[in-house]
């Protein structure tokens, strides 16, 4: 099975994995990801990102649930990413988000830029699990059959795509639990128009040895996975070497990341203290006035 999968991932670039996880299991992983898209992420609320205009972005998916760490580490995953990528492969980066319905191509025909192209002249092989929580009828994953590994990943404009037919295309539509590998290096993107939203996790695979390109030092994208204590018994020594476990080859200390919106952050920080010192200033006037209330039995 592994090796056939593997067989697959290595002459299309995309292949479609057999079912992970129970359905309960599944459950746990939508409600614990929904519960997290009803708010964005703001002062002591965990919610999502929303740093662009079609995506809600969750960060760091591991801490969410079980079964996304049963998933990242499910034995058929290793076995496949250990043929495809050799035995230094860990997961650097579990991350996943809502894309809401949209008719633009907001991402655009691409593979993935991770490394720095300057200091390695090889291709190094990356590749993601995508992992879809809803039913996914339109916007799914698109990807170009056979085009990993033949270039640097970039942008690719639609100019050069004219000749591609559509049987050449991989529509990875699918049940909300569906899993598909994919080598990063190969042509992909979402699919357009995004008719209802899409949730979806993308798990993350590379050689943390390999030099990364410095937009990604800067935003510390790929930082040491965060883990929630509560999933962590049963690990063997495999699963700690694939998540990294002491590993501080791309840890960056006291990081502080570029701030984008710096007035949007001191207005929001002013507004929230005033609204501590009126909720401090009608503190006791509010207690008083409750005391009163239940002298008087009312
Ligand atoms: O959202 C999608 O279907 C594509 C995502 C993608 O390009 C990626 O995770 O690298
Ligand atoms: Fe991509």
């Amino acid at each position: 099975m592994a090796q056939d999968l593997t067989n697959q991932l290595d002459r299309d670039g995309i292949v479609l994995l057999p079912p992970l996880i129970t359905s309960t299991q599944l459950r746990g992983m939508q409600q614990a990801f929904e519960a997290r898209l009803r708010r964005m992420a703001w002062n002591d609320t965990l919610g999502y990102e929303r740093t662009e205009m079609y995506r809600h972005m969750i960060q760091d998916v591991l801490i969410l649930d079980q079964g996304f760490l049963n998933v990242a580490l499910h034995p058929l995953v290793q076995q496949v990413l250990n043929a495809y990528l050799g035995p230094h492969f860990q997961l650097v980066e579990a991350k996943g988000w809502r894309s809401l319905p949209t008719k633009k191509d907001f991402h655009g025909w691409h593979a993935d830029a991770w490394y720095d192209q300057k200091a390695v002249s090889s291709i190094p092989r990356e590749v993601k699990l995508a992992f879809y929580l809803t039913d996914v009828r339109s916007g799914a994953l698109n990807y170009i059959k056979g085009s990993h590994r033949t270039q640097h990943p970039r942008p690719i404009p639609r100019g050069e795509l004219t000749n591609i037919s559509t049987d050449m295309i991989v529509e990875a539509t699918g049940p909300a639990g569906s899993a598909f590998m994919f080598d990063t290096s190969g042509t992909h993107r979402q699919a357009l128009p995004v008719l209802e939203p899409r949730q979806a996790v993308f798990l993350n695979y590379h050689d943390p040895a390999i030099p990364l390109q410095q937009e990604d030092i800067e935003y510390y994208r790929y930082h040491p996975l965060l883990l929630n204590a509560a999933f962590l018994d049963n690990l063997t020594r495999e699963d700690q070497r694939i998540l990294g476990f002491g590993d501080k080859r791309n840890y960056q200390h006291g990081f502080e990341r570029r701030r984008r919106h710096p007035m949007l952050e001191a207005m929001n920080r002013s507004l929230m203290e005033a609204t501590l010192h009126v909720d401090q200033a009608l503190y006791y006037p509010r207690r008083a006035l409750s005391k009163a209330r239940r002298l008087l039995g009312r």
